[in-house]
């Protein structure tokens, strides 16, 4: 069965190598977009064919909407796959395949919007019964109201962009006195980055664990999910260890938390693979936070214990195809452990590209490396720094910590500085080991570096 003949990734790096490779498996043609500096990716290499679709800057290719359409155009394509990044979660990039009679594969635009208003999704699971942390009923409009709610809920409070993402637009208030200035300050922040300066309160969870759930859903309105991750190891907002399962995951605790994923899910008429972010605190209260449209980077780890190729059921699901599994078909099997490599110092995590002289990635059992890099390959510096994501898994949590520390240690890199050293660190650190961290873990462990 082919599902398209014909598939354009409007993307770059390891996620184009993996929409690649699910396109291949599914019989179907492949075309690569790259930028001026791209020619030598190794998503070109692989490809059925590639076009350039502008210069180097992302805003002038990745991010061209009409040349990436042109390029669809051109080779025939039937359907884009847009990613993570870039284009992924634009509801006019959608549109704009739509009108070009392309299939977006990926959820519709009535979701990647409602996934980008975040105050709007909050509100709407709220009435759908998906407990949300207590605070705003959508959007506040200016210091009064968020006096008038902490009056109500008590401080802290966190101050959120309701178009947010990657920490911009955030402000915690610990003291009344804070107020106006956080709620001006959060406003001006989210107007210079989103253009928009929408925001909403939260009770500020101090200690949290950031798990989301990994959901697949059909045209027809079945939906199933695929167990949780643990993003919590971030830094800046940035996830740099994801693992799945959660190391205090016990059957009752992942019906829970599966069920109200395909609530969420469900209450939004969700369709195509997608993930729905919680807050768990300290005392397992689970909290609705975020949706996010799009194949996430830390996608693998899911794939790793279900045996569920996540992108090529993204691609079948486009196609209209029924979902082909029902929830008592996923079983998770082991754990999984993800760490993103990135071309950087390893201890000031600012960007190194330039070429990479040798590069031997590991392997052997439980182990799989999604990547972008070979040797002799130039790390353009225009992108993200991220270069390879080394995933193990086991049968056990510490099975996969011991395969990670020997797959790291086995990974030749020259040329470049990786995190790599930083990450064989924090597999040493005894809290992480016993599983023990929520989301302010990396901040202690630098703290107690110094
Ligand atoms: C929160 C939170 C505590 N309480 N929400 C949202 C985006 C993600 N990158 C971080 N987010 C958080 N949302 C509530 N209701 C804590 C975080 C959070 C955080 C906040 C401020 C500074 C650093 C942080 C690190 C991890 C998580």
């Amino acid at each position: 069965m082919s599902f398209f003949r014909k598939i354009l990734i409007a993307n770059r790096g390891e996620i184009a190598v993996r929409v690649i490779r699910a396109c291949r498996e599914l019989g179907i043609k492949t075309v690569a977009v790259y930028s001026d500096v791209e020619k030598d990716s190794l998503h070109i290499k692989l490809a059925d064919e590639a076009i350039c679709i502008g210069p180097a800057p992302s805003i002038q290719s990745y991010l061209n909407i009409p040349a990436i359409i042109s390029a669809a155009e051109i080779t025939d394509a039937e359907a884009i796959h847009p990613g993570y990044g870039f284009l992924a979660e634009n509801p006019h990039f959608e549109e704009a395949c739509i009108t070009s009679g392309i299939t977006f594969i990926g959820p519709s635009t009535e979701n990647i919007r409602l996934g980008g208003d975040k105050a709007k999704a909050r509100r709407t699971m709220k009435q759908k019964g998906v407990p949300v942390v207590p605070g705003s009923d959508g959007t506040v409009h200016d210091e009064k109201e968020v006096r008038k709610i902490i009056k109500k809920i008590g401080i802290p409070v966190i101050i959120k962009a309701s178009a947010g993402g990657g920490g911009k637009g955030m402000r915690i208030v610990y003291d009344e006195k804070e107020i106006e200035n956080a709620f001006h300050m959060a406003q001006r922040e989210a107007m210079a980055a989103f253009g928009k300066g929408d925001l909403y309160v939260e009770k500020y969870i101090t200690e949290m664990r950031h798990i989301e759930v990994q959901i697949l859903a059909d045209n027809r309105g079945n939906v199933v999910h695929l167990g949780e991750r643990d993003c919590s190891v971030q830094r800046r907002h940035q996830k740099l260890i994801e693992e799945s399962p959660y190391s205090f995951s016990t059957p009752r605790f992942r019906k829970k938390i599966g069920d109200l994923a395909v609530k969420a899910a469900r209450a939004m008429k969700y369709r195509n693979a997608g993930t729905i972010e919680f807050i768990v605190d300290n005392n397992g209260n689970i909290y609705f936070m975020e949706i996010n449209t799009r194949v996430q980077v830390e996608h693998p780890v899911t794939e790793m214990i279900t045996g569920v190729d996540i992108v090529k059921e993204q691609i079948k699901l486009a196609a209209g195809e029924e979902l082909s599994y029902k929830q008592q078909d996923i079983k998770l099997t082991g754990h999984s452990i993800e760490c993103r490599i990135n071309a950087e110092d390893p201890e000031k995590f600012i960007p190194c590209p330039g070429k990479i002289i040798s590069f031997i990635p590991p392997g052997g059992p439980g182990v799989r490396v999604d990547t972008v890099a070979y040797s002799g390959w130039v790390v353009p510096s225009h992108y993200d720094s991220l270069i390879a994501k080394v995933i193990t898994c086991g049968k056990t949590r510490d099975e996969a910590i011991t395969r990670m520390r020997r797959a790291l240690g086995e990974f030749i890199i020259e040329g470049i500085n990786t995190t790599i050293p930083f990450y064989l660190k924090i597999l040493d650190n005894p809290d992480f080991l016993a599983g023990n961290f929520n989301t302010h873990f990396l901040e202690k462990f630098n703290n107690n570096k110094k």
